[in-house]
């Protein structure tokens, strides 16, 4: 019984997304470029890897295979969404990340082909003329436009620390006038979702979230930066749906934040059997052992860069031999510890009253030291702890 409704559940969402993508069919095309299709085979790309990458997005947003064919379509109709990318106070990871310029992938190429009206890293207008075109893209695409937003957002009365361009808008006035007339809002990367480096102690600039100076929502993307797929799936989500994704309590789209970098990490066999890394070069280092001593936040932190890695899928890491310094959780750079030392019997605090993964951590901090008995004891406290945020 329950796959029939399963099945028909799928058949309506098929059903709605064909119609989306129907209705987006007919709006008409923001600049007359390459089709996906050209843009992908003149980076070296075949029809097969598009269809292997559809597969893989599919797959990530939780979808069966039969909605592969859907994906490709989705992606071929993506040139109708505007999007404006804002830059406040950060390094430009989060835009390296998705770009690859040296060796692009289909992920990154996705962003040759939408129509990105406003990207200051990517744009060649410069000056009065950038705002000019900032400007006319809210008036012109007003609530049409994605808005996706990189960086933490200088505030209060530093909040002249971040201006830009010619008039010398502040950031803040900046996100904020662009927020007002967005169809939807992602903050890309952890300092435009928490405040990220900006905001870690003592936070000279009172830098905040874009949720903080909006009143719309905003779907947060963490990780400094996110991966290429976090950013690329989140679009195509709205693409497909045309609604927000579910969201756990940091507004992180629960199908790539729901489970903890340790849920799927390939070095926990060696957590479990008590096998850890004691420093930074031992013969544990060597046979890959679990990098718990060594710092790695992975029982912390949500993300599934395990499973989706970085730089089209090489590696991710922990793979690389460092622990996960937690960077797509709130506040990391404070609540985190030392990076390459366990919590261990630390109370680990958050300014979310206590939610996320704080619970764990005390726990683990409880039992951490009694080196044979670790990986069970804290394996046992994991497992009896439920996110808080399903
Ligand atoms: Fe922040 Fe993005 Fe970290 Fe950097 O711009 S999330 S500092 S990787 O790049 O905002
Ligand atoms: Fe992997 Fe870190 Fe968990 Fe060890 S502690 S299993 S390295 S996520
Ligand atoms: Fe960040 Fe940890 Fe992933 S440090 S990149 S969340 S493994």
């Amino acid at each position: 019984m329950n796959i029939t409704k399963t099945d028909t559940t799928y058949d309506t969402l098929h059903k709605e997304f064909k119609e989306r993508i129907d209705k987006l069919k007919k709006l008409p095309q923001m600049d007359r470029k390459h089709s996906i299709e050209e843009i992908i085979e003149e980076n070296g790309f075949s029809r097969r890897d598009f269809m292997k990458w559809a597969g893989a997005i599919t797959a990530m947003l939780s979808l069966p295979s039969t909605f592969t064919p859907l994906m490709a379509e989705a992606v071929k109709v993506a040139d109708r969404l505007p999007i404006i990318w804002l830059h406040m106070a950060e390094c430009t990871g989060c835009t390296e990340s998705l770009l690859r310029s040296a060796n692009p992938s289909i992920d990154s190429l996705i962003f040759n082909h939408v129509s990105l009206e406003y990207q200051e890293t990517l744009m060649t207008a410069s000056g009065w003329q950038a705002e000019e075109n900032l400007e006319n893209a809210i008036e012109k695409y007003k609530g049409r436009y994605i808005l996706m937003v990189e960086g933490g957002i200088p505030s209060a009365d530093t909040e002249h620390y971040l201006t830009i361009g010619g008039h010398g808008h502040t950031g803040k006035e900046s996100a904020h006038h662009a927020s007002e007339h967005a169809a939807a809002i992602f903050a890309i990367g952890t300092c435009s979702a928490f405040g990220g480096v900006q905001a870690a102690a003592p936070n000279p600039s009172n830098a905040v979230a874009l949720s903080e100076i909006t009143s719309k929502p905003v779907i947060n993307v963490p990780g400094c930066p996110p991966s290429e797929k976090n950013i690329v799936g989140t679009l195509m989500h709205y693409l497909l749906y045309g609604t927000l994704p579910a969201l756990d309590v940091y507004n992180r789209p629960k199908w790539a934040y729901r489970l903890r970098i340790h849920d799927l990490c390939e070095r926990r066999g060696h957590f479990d059997a008590g096998e850890f890394v004691e420093q930074f070069g031992d013969e544990g280092a060597k046979d890959g052992f679990c990098l718990y001593k060594v710092g790695c936040k992975g029982p912390y932190t949500f993300n599934n860069c395990s499973k989706q890695k970085f730089n089209q899928g090489t590696s991710w890491p922990v793979q690389a031999g460092f622990g996960c310094i937690g960077c797509s959780e709130p506040n990391f750079w404070d609540t985190m510890g030392t990076v390459n030392e366990p919590l261990s019997n630390k109370l680990y605090h958050t300014t979310f009253g206590g939610l996320g993964a704080d619970a764990t951590a005390d726990r683990i901090g409880l039992s951490l030291l009694t080196a044979t008995a670790v990986g069970i004891a804290a394996h046992a406290a994991i497992s009896a702890y439920k996110n808080p945020k399903e």
